[in-house]
This record gives C-alpha cells, structure tokens and sequence, in this order.
C-alpha cells in the first residue's frame, strides 16, 4: 500500500468557539496548529480562513493571505489545501458567492484545493445547534472551478459527498474538465449525504475503483465516526483527514485540545496497523501536485 497520506482540517467554517475553545481562528494560532499537526504526521492541511476579530469564516483573501504566509515561515514544505468550498457554515447567501469562492485558485496558485462535486440538502446538527442549506455546486459550476484549477496548475480533490458524485467526477473526466489521475475525498456523514458507515465507505472504494480506475482517496467523516472512519481507510488503501473543521471530540465528551491530538491518534493507528505515513514530498508525488516553487504565497 501507499504511504498513507494524512490532511489535518485545521478550523473549517462551520465548527463555532462557542463549541471548543481549542479552534484556532488567528493567522498565528492557525500557524501554529499546521506545524504541530505537520509534527505529529500530517503531510497536508485543509484550510478554511477565519476573521480574526469575530472568529467566524470568512472567504478575505488579505486574511487568508496572512494565514498562508504564517504557515509557510513555519513549515515550508508542507502541503495546502485551500478550500472553495466557501463559508458553508455562515449561510446560503455567502456560501453560493461563486466567483468569491474560486477567487482563490489565481490568487494562491496552490497546490491542491477542494472542489466539491454535486449539490445536496446540507445539514449539521451538533448537541448545541442545527443549521441547514442547499449546498449549490451545478455541473457548469464545476467546469467553470475545473478550468480555473487546470490554468493554475491546481490538483482538485473531488468532494464526494454521495455516491452518485463519483459518477459525477467520471462524467467531468470523460468531458476534459477533470484530468485524470483523480483524488477524491469521501465526505460521509453530512445528513443529506451518504452515512458514515464501514459498508458505504467500502462502496465508495469499491464504486471508486471501477469508475475511475487509477484515482485516489481519502475520507472525512465529521463528527464522531472521523476517528473510525480514519482506521477503516488505513486498512483498505485509502487516506484520512482530520481535525478540528470535522470533529472536535478526542472521545467522548473529551475535546480535542489541538488539531495535532487528532493527527496523533490516527498517526499511531497507522503504525499499529503497519502502514507507514506519507511525509509532504511524498504525499506530493502520490497525488502528482506541481511543487511548492510556484504557489505565490
Ligand atoms: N466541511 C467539510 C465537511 C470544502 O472545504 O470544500 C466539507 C469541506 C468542503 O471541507
Ligand atoms: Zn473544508
């Protein structure tokens, strides 16, 4: 099996301080999280940006600007990926800003960012709070953030939230818009998505393999089945994200103090299960990104 390749998602847009004061919301403490998370295993991080004064999401490029160039003092070899997915959590006027959501793709250059690939009811539902909207990405959406992506050297990983988005991303291949080898993230457990189970995340794999033969994936599974989910991927080949955009919880009723106690958890798993962890450059050949040399941040 490949080296397994582990995301840390550093702070999201949907996860509150209200909900864990451990979510870091400044460039600074954001920083800082990539380098322990970068420290204990994680070979890439997903980025979402946050306003530092109020600590809700935001899509500023001057703040993610800052962000970016806070984790690159401290770990320079790490892998970003920046997230177009938007402030899903701050409502579905903010989240549907198309043009502001793929803004980022020329302004960053980066190496790997998420592209989200189908529509769906999105529905969180934590013990403190719901929140609901219709996570709008059409097919022409998709090619418009496609082509952007190509232009700048960008690796797509696919959001997959639903089975029926794995044919998407084949359908999107077979036009030119995705350029094959494909990396996909399997999202389970967003209600309104495919459930975070062994047997659907098997599907996945199995759908995965027969769709787009030579593609990649990881999981993301929000919520309390991350950590399960995570070991799952280990044994059948895949790769894991976690951290704080996710999940905030350790165990139980146990909060994660940092995004890093989480990369730790699934680090060790990996070691007991005898599958070693990519390091960044190896992460960067697996999924055949361009190099760190021509991000402009
Ligand atoms: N918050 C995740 C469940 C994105 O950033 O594009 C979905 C996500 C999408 O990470
Ligand atoms: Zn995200």
């Amino acid at each position: 099996m490949e080296n397994l390749i582990i995301t840390a998602a550093l702070t999201g847009s949907e996860t509150r301080l209200e909900d864990t004061p451990y979510l870091p919301t400044t460039p600074e403490k954001i920083a800082d999280e990539a380098f322990k998370a970068r420290e204990a295993g994680a070979a890439v991080v997903h980025l979402h940006a946050r306003d530092p004064s109020t600590g809700k999401a935001t899509t500023d490029l001057k703040i993610f600007r800052k962000i970016l160039v806070e984790i690159r003092k401290r770990c320079p070899d790490l892998i970003v990926n920046l997230s177009t997915g938007g402030t899903i959590g701050r409502g579905p006027e903010e989240q549907s800003k198309r043009d502001e959501r793929i803004g980022i793709i020329p302004e960053f250059k980066p190496e790997l960012a998420s592209l989200n690939m189908g529509s769906m009811n999105y529905f969180l539902r934590t013990d403190a709070w719901t929140w609901e909207c219709v996570f709008a990405n059409t097919f022409a959406d998709i090619e418009y953030f496609s082509k952007t992506f190509a232009q700048h050297g960008t690796k797509p990983e696919c959001e997959i939230y639903d089975s029926g988005m794995i044919n998407n991303a084949k359908i999107l291949a077979e036009k030119g818009a995705l350029r094959p080898p494909i990396h996909m993230q399997f999202v389970v457990g967003i209600l309104g998505g495919i459930s975070a189970t062994p047997e659907n995340l098997m599907h996945l794999h199995h759908y995965a393999a027969e769709l787009l033969p030579d593609s990649s994936w990881s999981v993301c599974a929000p919520g309390r089945f991350e950590l399960p989910m995570a070991n799952l991927a280990i044994l059948l080949g895949g790769h894991a994200r976690v951290g704080l955009e996710d999940n905030i919880y350790v165990r139980k009723g146990v909060l994660a103090k940092s995004n890093s106690e989480l990369v730790k958890i699934v680090a060790r798993m990996a070691y007991d299960l005898g599958r070693d962890i990519a390091t960044p450059d190896e992460a960067r050949k697996i999924l055949g990104l361009k190099g760190v040399e021509s991000v402009t941040f």
